[in-house]
């Protein structure tokens, strides 16, 4: 247990019903004890009170009571700190908790840095690194399906893959460790086939784990979709139908959307970041210029496009040259307008053979079908069901891929019969790696970069 106390508002910063703070250190309760007084005879001083109650009382400084609250004793080390913990509800509003936060302050405790009390989970080691990243990715999911995937992790199920590979290469190297202390003797061939065939299915597992790291980002990160085409298209309407709501202003004048638009709808489980973009044509003002500089952006940067045709007019030179133009984009195109009579024919130059989604704006007809094309071209599906519950992060994906490496060199030495030395080297490369994953090997900069990105009072 660290011996300095840390505290935080947990709650985000408004006006609300309730604000908790936490307080988690060895020293907490002498803190609380020190600004609590309890109200009423069931109530009692934290340090006093069992673990796991809650006592009704005030945060008095200087004589002064600053407000009524409840207040949760919770003892080491069944908390989520695994340290001594106390959580406090006051009334929501920025002043209250604050002035209860400045009196914990005020009576030693530290203000805790963002991500600060689930490190100390991590250090104190209730929970591994891949578990910690995952508290952030519960809070950050946008989606039942990330939130489904955050909570597997948080559980342990990839900690518990990572251990288990972690522990095949440990035992491969403790082998070839064995071989090295009696130099006199050779790596017998039946031997040396079952170390091969371990690592052989230690780097296939590796592959599968990397092969998750496309839906990893996607769950995490969300995907982003630009949606662009000639002016009047109807790209603003069909950003509106996809999520559900009226954002975009609808116009029938051409050049309506100037700035871009962006906002996240969840598409069959997936968090996408639809930006509507100004219709792309030749720029009648310096707003316009500006607009369609900031559409091509969108392009650029979008992982995939939405491009919208109107089909109830016939194909023009400024569309075939989009169509063209976008070709090495992933995209969709998606023909508007199918509630008028049909004008519109693709020529056959469209390369790249890009799905074809047919929809009414207006209407909403077609636009369950475009978001199936969406998750269809975003999620490979090449992933078994269960491997969801894993999907990497980035880092991870970097760690897997220099153990895969380290593993892969490991094998054709092991092949070619090299010095055992550099074999060795190798393998404790490779688990090493993997070990970073659920932080068996850290440094204080990759806690730093983790921890850092999480919110204040978790
Ligand atoms: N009949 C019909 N009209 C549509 C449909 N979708 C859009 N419209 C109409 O087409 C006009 C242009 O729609 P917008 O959504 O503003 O088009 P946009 O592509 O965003 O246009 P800019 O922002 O000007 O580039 C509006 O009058 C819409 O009501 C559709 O599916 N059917
Ligand atoms: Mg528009």
């Amino acid at each position: 247990m660290f011996d300095d106390a840390i505290a935080a508002i947990a709650t985000p910063l408004g006006e609300g019903g309730l604000a908790v703070l936490r307080l988690s250190g060895a020293n907490a309760f002498a803190i609380a004890d020190k600004c609590f007084q309890p109200v009423g005879k069931s109530s009692s001083k934290p340090s006093a009170a069992p673990t796991h109650t809650i006592q009704f009382g005030k945060i008095v400084r200087d004589e002064k009571v600053i407000d009524e609250v409840l207040l949760a004793v919770l003892r080491a080390p069944r908390t989520f700190t695994r340290e001594d913990t106390v959580e406090i509800s006051c009334h929501g509003g920025i002043l209250p908790a604050k002035l209860v936060l400045d009196t914990l302050l005020a009576n030693g405790a530290r203000i805790a840095e963002p991500g600060e009390f689930t490190k100390r989970a991590f250090l104190n080691g209730r929970i591994d690194l891949a578990q910690a990243e995952a508290v952030a990715d519960v809070i950050h999911s946008r989606t039942e399906l990330a939130l489904a995937a955050a909570n597997e992790q948080l559980a342990g199920k990839l900690s518990q893959r990572i251990n288990q590979l972690r522990d095949d290469l440990m035992l491969t190297l403790a082998h070839v460790e064995a071989y090295i202390d009696f130099p006199e003797e050779d790596i017998a061939e039946e031997t040396k086939e079952k170390l091969l065939e371990r690592l052989d299915n230690g780097i296939a597992f590796m592959d599968e784990l990397l092969r998750t790291a496309n839906e990893g980002q996607i769950l995490r990160r969300g995907i982003r979709a630009a949606i662009v085409g000639r002016p009047n298209a109807g790209k603003s309407s069909l950003l509106n139908q996809l999520l559900g709501r009226d954002r975009a202003i609808v116009s029938p004048i051409a050049g309506t959307t100037r700035d871009t638009i962006e906002e996240t709808a969840n598409i069959r489980g997936l968090p996408v970041i639809f930006i509507d973009t100004a219709g792309l044509r030749e720029a009648r003002d310096e707003i316009e210029v500006e607009g369609i500089r900031r559409s091509r952006e969108s392009l650029a940067s979008a992982e995939f496009i939405l491009h919208v045709l109107d089909a109830s007019e016939p194909l023009t030179d400024a569309d075939k040259n989009y169509l063209n133009e976008f070709a090495d984009k992933k995209r969709i195109l998606v023909f508007n307008k199918t509630d008028l009579p049909k004008k519109l024919e693709l020529p056959a130059l469209v390369t790249g053979h890009p799905s074809i989604v047919t929809v009414s704006s207006l209407s909403g007809q077609g636009i369950e079908a475009l978001k199936d094309a969406i998750k269809n071209l975003v999620w490979s599906g090449a992933i078994k069901a269960e491997m969801l519950q894993v999907a990497i992060n980035s880092r991870h994906q970097d760690a897997l891929n220099r153990a895969r490496a380290a593993a892969r060199l490991a094998t054709d030495a092991l092949r070619e019969d090299v010095t055992l030395e550099l074999i060795a080297f190798d393998l404790r490369s490779a688990a090493n790696a993997v070990g970073e994953i659920v932080g068996k090997t850290t440094t204080e900069d990759l806690l730093d970069s983790i921890f850092s990105a999480f919110c204040i009072g978790k």
